[in-house]
């Protein structure tokens, strides 16, 4: 595959800020498009982010030789991206331009080879993995920096497994959310609720259990325990360190947020997994916690940042045994296969995640059905959030 120019645009995310679109355009002069998501509540070490002016002359950076270039594989695109950009932060052409050359090409090549994105990826990288449906977490109340209420804990995850097919958990996930917006309107008599960057319900609550304890008594009503269980994303960098963290007005210890979590999991029976439980340099928190419930799913994501060695690093010593998979956290298509393989390598569980600002593309699903993945984090099911479960039932008929 050959790559003739490469165009950049600046289009909107679902939060109405500007990102970038890039095209890769083939010697036949068809275009390949990818639009990159961003995300608000970062990990410090995710690769940086260029605004559309510096992304401009990165794009001018590698049209120089990009034209002379023949490439087979996605790894080879990857590499010539990298060869021009050796940063760890990717600060010579910055993490999202080089991410939307990477899946644009990923694209164009997966045309000249007559297949799906997620079949060129899947063949490059995960030939031998065996075809799993996800489970779907859903985000169905909304806090901390997505929201405008009181809550400390960022997302409130109802976690979806598939028995028959996945429209029909889809179909089920949308009552149940629907059920959730009538049942809070009445419980706190309000006319409208308002929704949250990730479209989950985003009101004032007595405290951070509260979500929970509702979200139970709604799926067992609902008849839905087999079928869904809880999770939490607390976010926790958002209001604290290993130095300290405030909580609910408080300060707070490493060790009282333990105790917090521990009473939640006592008293939810249905929660089964808690996301940046601590900070993203607090790793003896998530160590102590998953020590505390092995048989819970304690999942990394701003301590991890889909990054290869930080994976290995941290499952390595215990902290995680599940991590959220973010292309966008690393900069380009191989690196993200590679912080799966480190994450299969520990028999960790990989959630593909969506960015809290998104676009209308849906290549995260692509690339979590190349790499069967265990679960995928894809917002509340209603508005522009839906185009990623829309993408499930095309790709899991
Ligand atoms: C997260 C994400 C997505 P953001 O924290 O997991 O839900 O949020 O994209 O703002 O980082
Ligand atoms: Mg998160």
């Amino acid at each position: 595959m050959k790559i003739h120019d490469i165009e950049l645009r600046s289009i909107f995310d679902s939060r109405g800020e500007q990102t970038i679109e890039v095209t890769v355009i083939d010697p036949e002069g068809r275009r390949f498009a990818a639009a990159i998501p961003s995300g608000k509540s970062r990990g410090m070490r995710e690769v940086s982010v260029f605004a559309f002016e510096a992304a401009r002359a990165s794009i001018d950076k590698i049209r120089e030789t990009v034209a002379a270039k023949t490439f087979d594989t996605v790894g080879e695109v990857d590499a010539f991206l990298l060869g021009i950009d050796g940063t760890p932060e990717k600060k010579i052409l910055g993490g999202n331009v080089m991410l939307g050359v990477s899946l644009a090409a990923a694209r164009a090549l997966a045309h000249e080879k007559k297949q799906a994105l997620w079949e060129v990826v899947r063949e490059e990288y995960f030939s031998e993995g065996e075809e799993l449906t996800p489970l779907i977490f859903s985000n169905f109340i909304n806090g901390g920096g997505h929201a405008n209420n009181n809550l400390d804990i960022q997302e409130y995850l109802v976690i979806a497994r598939t028995n028959g097919s996945i429209a029909a958990t889809v179909r089920r996930l949308i009552e149940l959310y629907r059920a959730t917006g009538e049942f809070l309107k009445k419980q706190f008599k309000l006319k409208n609720i308002p929704i949250g960057d990730e479209g989950g319900y985003s009101l004032d609550f007595p405290n951070n259990f509260e979500p929970l304890s509702i979200l139970e008594a709604l799926i067992d009503e609902n008849d839905l325990e087999r079928e869904c269980i809880l999770g939490l994303d607390v976010a926790a960098s958002h209001f604290g360190s290993e130095k300290g963290y405030v909580f609910e007005g408080k300060k707070r210890t490493g060790k009282d947020m333990q105790k917090i979590y521990e009473t939640y999991v006592a008293q939810s029976k249905l929660l089964y997994s808690i996301e940046d439980p601590f900070g993203e340099n607090d790793a003896e928190g998530f160590i102590a916690l998953r020590r505390a419930m092995p048989e819970k799913w304690i999942v990394g994501d701003d301590l991890t940042t889909t990054n290869a060695a930080e994976i290995e690093a941290h499952a390595g010593e215990g902290a995680v045994n599940a991590v959220i998979i973010k292309p966008n956290q690393i900069g380009t298509i191989a690196e993200t296969c590679a912080a799966v393989q480190a994450a299969r390598r520990h028999n960790i569980k990989v959630i593909f995640s969506h960015r809290s600002g998104e676009t209308e593309d849906v290549f995260m699903i692509e690339l979590a059905k190349a790499c069967s993945a265990d679960a995928v984090k894809i917002g509340a099911p209603v508005k522009e959030r839906l185009l990623k479960f829309n993408e499930l039932v095309r790709l899991y008929p």
